[in-house]
Formats: structure tokens, C-alpha cells, sequence
């Protein structure tokens, strides 16, 4: 059909995708940079699911129950620019649409989260939306079961493109969704055969109808500009018992001269080739000029919400006002009341029994008071449960015929996990953490960057920490992902001495509202350092000493989670020979930098020799060695400078020389001054 056929027979359909396209159009030429062939190419499916479906209010854009819009093909993100506009979300002024991808503007690149209303996640990596969408469905099948369908009922609906579906992590959410039967969520396929280097069979001959039917999902493929088809497809997704994948057959840059090849995915600048495709879509008005008409006709949209999100208001109050005031307290973030004084109660009983628990377990044990009196925790682990020990006994588990089950077994889905866990921080209302071991800290990786880029407080439960898991090889064992983990922005590293700094770093962990965490836990076990109790949590000083020089202080020994103990029984070896040794436990190197100065100098003070001890690479170490007031020539480093090997942990340990022995050595050495420059890793 030609595009005068296709106006004709839908005018006011026509005139309103018109507006995004032309939007898209104007505010990328201005830019010189960005993306406009797909939204122009999805702006059919973008309106008529707008109009005739999304339940949504720009006026109170986080309304608990409005439907989710996931713009998974994110580089399209005028697409979701211009729909926030044309619907009138206050922050989505025209300015800002003339401003695109510049300095200051709301408008990014790639919709950020966080930066206007109504931008449910950001997606500027391929495949993370779709995957995202998979959490926010389970969000909302778990809300559903817990506070009923009378105050949770929405759709989760997404645009994801080739992209998005090629990238590996889409196969994760896609079979996830398909195992869950999770029907309210819709993805719409932007079928239009064309990626950045050309056609997609250039790369792909995936036949996408089949592999989403054969991982459990209804499959409906209509014309992705016929408004009637498209309507049709949605009314019946959302009738349908498991998820629904539309594919939409398009036209990437609908009517302009670089339709349906890959020179329409990027920027189309060329002023001529641009008057052109808005003269063949019939569009004639100036460049960001939208007729009244149609603006009226999107504002109109825009305003239908209002009435339903009222509605679900009352409806709400009408709650018992326990589950009101857990359903708002869960939402805004806070932790109960309660959870301080537990806390405080288990590290009072664990510091009196000092058990010698791996921190896994110590987690499994802190889980247990939480979990709960924190409904809104939603645990899991990808197919290593037993070995995550992220379930307690009052979860429930997650499934078709369980939806308030709060565990879920993920399967061997690191990637998935990780953008799944996500996509139910950012819904709302619920807390999510997840399990694997912590080289594989490599496959959630994307996801994790993600959640500290967003400010959402996902929980990363990393077990297996260092070469202590032992027989499992240097394949399994992390190295290098602590400094991973800490080079990244906006996250909290949290690396526990044992049973008491677990329960502290939990605690901060599920108090955060901006900061992802990730706990990294050992497999073997380790004695409790923490005997004395505090009601104070010191973890939440991110370094504290542990104990302190008797005598003069001639050294400082500063270490994390397993090798805390270690550097105890260095500084008992150091004692017997008269050299004054302070232990600084630094759990959380973020929280120790957010201390003001002068605190950092009581724990660091400049003077006595300093040694690191952790069994990761000694990346970062330097700042707190000879940083901080200290000296190059008084510090040392005992850790790993390689991957680790296979046998028993005590063994590796020996072998690879993190031992207090070994660290005493160092201590003797720096203090005699025979100081030797070490440029390994
Ligand atoms: C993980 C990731 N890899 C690469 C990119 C760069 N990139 C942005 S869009 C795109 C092509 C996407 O093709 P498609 O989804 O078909 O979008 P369309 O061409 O239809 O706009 C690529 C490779 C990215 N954003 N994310």
C-alpha cells in the first residue's frame, strides 16, 4: 500500500504517527547525530498502542498501576521523546525535543532513566529492555498476588528491533518469560529487516516467529502500519495466557529516500531527501511545529489516564491500611521499622556464639531474619542455589501456579538475572537479589553497570569469592573482578570478614535506594573476628579498626572478607616479636571514601608501614597503601599477581603465599626498611 492509500484510509491515525515522525525527523538533523528511521518506522504501533492501549498519566507518571513502556531499541529514543511530549509529561517540553542529545538536555542519547519522567529504564545496550521487561512483568505477577488484582493489574510492553533480539541475553529473558507463562507482556517485534552494516541476513537467518513459539509464546505478525492490525494484534495479546510477541513487519525511514536500507537507521541530514519524505507523508508544517489539531488529539490521549489513575486511587484507599502503608513503604524505598533492632539482635547472638561459617552462610543466616519482615525482597540465584545460599524458608517459590512465590530459580541465566533483577528494582515496589558465583560476575556485567548507571539498589549476591573455593580451578575462581566491581561508578563493594559484617553489609545493602550492591561471600568457612558486639554497624564506615597496636604502632594491616582473620593472626605473630600491628577491616572501600577526612586519618594515620592483604589482584590497593597519608616505601601487597590453579584452598593459599605468616615477613621487611619495588598486578 502507498503511503496517500495508507493517510487515506486512517487520517487521523495518519496525522498523529505523522507527528512523531516528523519530531524524529527535525530534532536528529538538528542534532547531526542520532537515529531517525526507526521511530519513524515504528511511530504506527508507537500511536496506536498509546491511544488505544497504555494506561498511563502524565500528570502522575509513577502512578504504582500504569502500564510499563519499555523502549528496548533505545537508540530510537526519539520515538519515546516524542511520545512524551505529544502527550504532555511537563518535563517534555518542546525545547527539549530541540535540544536533543545536547549538553544539559533531558533529551539524551539513548532515554536515561532518571532524567525525564516517564522513561521506565534506560537502554542503550542492545537487548537489556527486553530482558528488563521480563523482571517488570514478574514484578507486577508477584505484586498482583500479594495485593490483588483491584491495585496491581498493567501490561508490560516493549519495542525491541533485530538488535535487541540477536543479542544472547534476549534468549534468556525470552525463554524466562516463555517458562513463566508471564502474559502480560508484550513485545513488539520492529520487523524490518535492517541493522547498521545492511540487511539482517548479512548476520541471521534466526526464523524469530519459530523461536519464540518454540520458548512458549503466542506469536501474532501483522503489517506494522496498518493501525487496524496493530490494534487488533494488542487487543488480543492482551487476552492471551502467555506472552505475545508482535512481529510487526516495517519499513525502517517509512517515505524517505533511505527507506528500507541501513542508511536509514542512523541520521538523516539531508535537508532535501527530508522535505521530501514529509511531503510524500503529507506533513506540512515547519520544522518542530506540530498542527493544533494534532495536539490536541495526542494531549487528548494524553489526559484519558487521569480518570483510570483516580479510579485505581480509590480503590487503593480501600486497602486494609497495613498492606497500604507496606505497599507505599516498599515503593518509596524505606526498610521497616523493625529492621534495625533484628539486625542488632542477630549480631549480638552471632558475635556471643562466634560461629566459623563461610560468609555464604552467614548471608543464608541474615536472609533468615530479613526476608521475613521485608516482603518486598524477591531472592534468586542462576541454577546455584545451594551454593549462592540465597533462599530461606519462607520465600515461596516463584512459578505459573505460585505468582507470589518470592524465589526465583533463574537457571543457568547469569546475564538474564541480572537485567531481570533490574527490571523489578525499577517497576517498583519490590527488592530483588541474586546469586552466582563471582567470576561470573562476567556474564551478569552489563546489567550490573546498568543498575549503578540508573541508581537502583539491585543486590548482586556474588559467592566463591577467591581462590578459597579451591578444587573448582582457576576457571571459576575471581581474580580480578573486585577491582571489576570497584571501578565501577555508583556501586557498593561489599566484602564481609564474617558473620557480624555480613549482617551490617545486608543491612546497607537493603537500605540503599540509589546504589546498587554487590556482596562478595567465601565458600569456606571463616572464624568470627567480630566477637566484641556493637550496636553500631561499622561497616557502614567502610574501613574500621579491628583491633588495635599494642605498643607502638609500627604497622597497619588492612584487609577484606577471608584474609580479615588472616591478617588477625599476622598481627598475633607480630605482637610475639614486639611490632605494634593494627588490623583495619575495610569491607567497603566506596563507604571508607564517603568518610570525612579526619576519620580516615584516625583508621589510616600516617607513620607505620601498611600492607594489604585480599586475595584478588592488588588494582586499587595503591590508594589506600600510599595514598592516605602513607608511603610507597612502607607498603606491600600480599595477594594474587596471576589466576589461581586447582586443589584444596589451605594449599592455595600456601602456595600462592596469602598467608600470615607470609604477611608478617612483608611487616618485618617494611620495617627494617628493605623495601623492594613490585610491579606486578
Ligand atoms: C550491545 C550493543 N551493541 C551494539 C550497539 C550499537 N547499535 C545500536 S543500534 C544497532 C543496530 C540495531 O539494529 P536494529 O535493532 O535492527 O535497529 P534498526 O536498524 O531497525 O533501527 C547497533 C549495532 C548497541 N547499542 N548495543
Amino acid at each position: 500500500m502507498d503511503l496517500k492509500a495508507r493517510a487515506a484510509a486512517h487520517p487521523d491515525h495518519w496525522s498523529k504517527a505523522n507527528a512523531i515522525r516528523a519530531l524524529a525527523l527535525d530534532a536528529v538533523a538538528a542534532a547531526n547525530s542520532g537515529h531517525s528511521g526507526m521511530p519513524i518506522g515504528m511511530a504506527d504501533a508507537a500511536t496506536v498502542l498509546f491511544e488505544k492501549h497504555m494506561n498511563f498519566d502524565p500528570s502522575a507518571p509513577n502512578w504504582p498501576d500504569r502500564d510499563r513502556f519499555v523502549l528496548s531499541a533505545g537508540h530510537g529514543s526519539m520515538l519515546l521523546y516524542a511520545l512524551l511530549h505529544l502527550t504532555g509529561y511537563k518535563d517534555m517540553t518542546l525545547e527539549q525535543i530541540k535540544n536533543f542529545r545536547q549538553w544539559g538536555a533531558i533529551t539524551a542519547g539513548h532515554p536515561e532513566y532518571g532524567h525525564a519522567t516517564g522513561i521506565e529504564t534506560t537502554t542503550g545496550p542492545l537487548g537489556q529492555g527486553i530482558s528488563n521487561a521480563v523482571g517488570f512483568a514478574m514484578a507486577e505477577e508477584i505484586q498482583r498476588a500479594h495485593y490483588g488484582k483491584k491495585v496491581v493489574d498493567h501490561y508490560t510492553y516493549v519495542i525491541a528491533g533485530d538488535g535487541c533480539l540477536m543479542e544472547g541475553v534476549s534468549q534468556e529473558a525470552i525463554t524466562l518469560a516463555g517458562r513463566h507463562q508471564l502474559s502480560k507482556l508484550v513485545v513488539l517485534w520492529d520487523n524490518n529487516n535492517i541493522t547498521i552494516d545492511g540487511p539482517v541476513s548479512l548476520s541471521d537467518r534466526t526464523d524469530q516467529v519459530g523461536r519464540f513459539v518454540s520458548a512458549g509464546w503466542d506469536v501474532i505478525e501483522i503489517d506494522g502500519h496498518d493501525p487496524r492490525e496493530i490494534d487488533a494484534a494488542l487487543t488480543q495479546a492482551k487476552k492471551n495466557q502467555k506472552p505475545t510477541m508482535i512481529a510487526c513487519k516495517t519499513h525502517i525511514a517509512l517515505g524517505h529516500a533511505a527507506q528500507d536500507t541501513s542508511k536509514g537507521h542512523g541520521a538523516l541530514t539531508n535537508d532535501e531527501q527530508n522535505a521530501a519524505a514529509k511531503a510524500a507523508w503529507g506533513w506540512t508544517t515547519g520544522p518542530f511545529e506540530v498542527p493544533d489539531a494534532v495536539l490536541e488529539g495526542w494531549r487528548a490521549i494524553g489526559a484519558r489516564g487521569k480518570s483510570t489513575r483516580e479510579a485505581w486511587e480509590a480503590r487503593f484507599d480501600t486497602l486494609p491500611r497495613g498492606k497500604r502503608e507496606t505497599f507505599n513503604r516498599a515503593y518509596a524505598l524505606d526498610v521497616p521499622k523493625k529492621l534495625s533492632a533484628t539486625i542488632k539482635a542477630f549480631k549480638k547472638q552471632m558475635s556471643e556464639g562466634a560461629p566459623k561459617l563461610a560468609t555464604r552462610a552467614s548471608s543464608e543466616k541474615v536472609l533468615e531474619v530479613i526476608n521475613p519482615i521485608m516482603p518486598e525482597t524477591v531472592g534468586g540465584s542462576a541454577d546455584l542455589t545451594g551454593s549462592n545460599n540465597t533462599k530461606t524458608s519462607d520465600l515461596g517459590v516463584f512459578d505459573t501456579d505460585n505468582r507470589g512465590g518470592r524465589y526465583v530459580y533463574w537457571g543457568i541465566r547469569e546475564h538474564g538475572m541480572a537485567a531481570a533483577m533490574n527490571g523489578m528494582a525499577l517497576h517498583g515496589g519490590l527488592r530483588p537479589y541474586g546469586g552466582t558465583f563471582m567470576c561470573f560476575t562476567d556474564y551478569a556485567r552489563p546489567a550490573m553497570r546498568l543498575a549503578a548507571l540508573m541508581k537502583i539498589p539491585t543486590v548482586f549476591v556474588m559467592t566463591h569469592d577467591s581462590i578459597g573455593l579451591g578444587e573448582d580451578g582457576p576457571t571459576h575462581q575471581p581474580v580480578e573482578h573486585l577491582a571489576i566491581s570497584r571501578a565501577t561508578p555508583n556501586t557498593y563493594v561489599f566484602r564481609p570478614a564474617d558473620t557480624i559484617e555480613t549482617a551490617e553489609a545486608w543491612e546497607l545493602a537493603l537500605s540503599s535506594k540509589s546504589t546498587p550492591s554487590v556482596l562478595s561471600l567465601t565458600r569456606q568457612g571463616l572464624p568470627t573476628v567480630r566477637t566484641e558486639h556493637k550496636t553500631k554497624n561499622m561497616v557502614a564506615q567502610g574501613g574500621y579498626v579491628l583491633a588495635d597496636a599494642i605498643g607502638k604502632r609500627q604497622a597497619i594491616l588492612m584487609a577484606t572478607g577471608s584474609e580479615v582473620s588472616l591478617a588477625m593472626q599476622a598481627r598475633d605473630i607480630l605482637h610475639a616479636e614486639g611490632i605494634g600491628t593494627r588490623v583495619v577491616s575495610m569491607p567497603c572501600w566506596e563507604l571508607f571514601e564517603e568518610q570525612d577526612e579526619a576519620l580516615r586519618k584516625r583508621v589510616l594515620p600516617g607513620g607505620p608501614v601498611r600492607v594489604a592483604i585480599e586475595a584478588g589482584i592488588r588494582m586499587g590497593w595503591d590508594r589506600w597503601l600510599f595514598g592516605e597519608r602513607g608511603k610507597r616505601e612502607k607498603s606491600g601487597f600480599i595477594g594474587m599477581h596471576d589466576f589461581g590453579a586447582s586443589a584444596p584452598a589451605d594449599v592455595l593459599f600456601k602456595e600462592l603465599g596469602i598467608t600470615a605468616e607470609a604477611t608478617a615477613q612483608k611487616v618485618r621487611d617494611l620495617v627494617a626498611g628493605n623495601w623492594k619495588p613490585d610491579t606486578r598486578i
